[in-house]
């Protein structure tokens, strides 16, 4: 396993368009595995694959509690297939936009089709903070970061602030 670099705003590779993956194959197995690997370093509890600047419609997710026991879930070319009238708010964070929150409105509740990690259709009913990560995830697939949904000035505030801490944190 390796643990993969991840990719900040304003960086333009978050905005590709993630292509389907044809084939759940070794090498796709392999990429999944970093992900968690790097999902779990950050720590995050969720990882979409264009993060780690593979335009590929794959993400992990994590979304339980630090004591409880690891319950990963890989999800290949995810797709909603139902949502939920009911929405819900939730203070998001995003490992591309390290140490900014904001509160962003989804529904509640999602019907989610996918391959998993042997190649298998799945298809599952998500609730709860799993709903709100996986549509946040399905975002990146797309192009789309939280910050995207804010004002053009919260979200070039939020922008200015990360590139600065980037400089900040490089090593002379
Ligand atoms: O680790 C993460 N936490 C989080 C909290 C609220 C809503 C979404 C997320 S996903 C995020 C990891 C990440 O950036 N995934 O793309
Ligand atoms: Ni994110």
């Amino acid at each position: 396993m390796a643990k993969l670099d991840i990719i900040n705003v304003p960086d333009p590779i978050l905005k590709t368009t993630s292509t389907p993956v044809d084939r759940v194959d070794g090498d796709v197995r392999k990429l999944l595995d970093d992900m968690l690997e790097t999902m779990y370093a950050a720590p995050g509890i969720g990882l979409a694959a264009i993060q780690v600047a593979v335009a590929k419609r794959m993400i992990v997710l994590d979304t339980a509690g630090e004591d409880d026991e690891k319950k990963p879930l890989f999800l290949v070319n995810p797709e909603v297939t139902w949502e939920s009238e009911e929405r819900s708010v939730y203070s998001e964070g995003c490992l591309s936009v390290p140490e900014h929150y904001a509160d962003v409105e989804r529904p509640a509740s999602v019907r989610v089709k996918y391959l998993d990690y042997n190649g298998e259709m799945q298809e599952g009913l998500m609730d709860g903070l799993t709903a709100t990560c996986v549509q946040h995830e399905i975002d990146h697939l797309n192009g789309v970061v939280f910050i995207d949904y804010l004002s053009k000035l919260k979200r070039n505030m939020i922008v200015k602030k990360v590139q600065k801490a980037q400089k900040d944190s490089v090593v002379l």
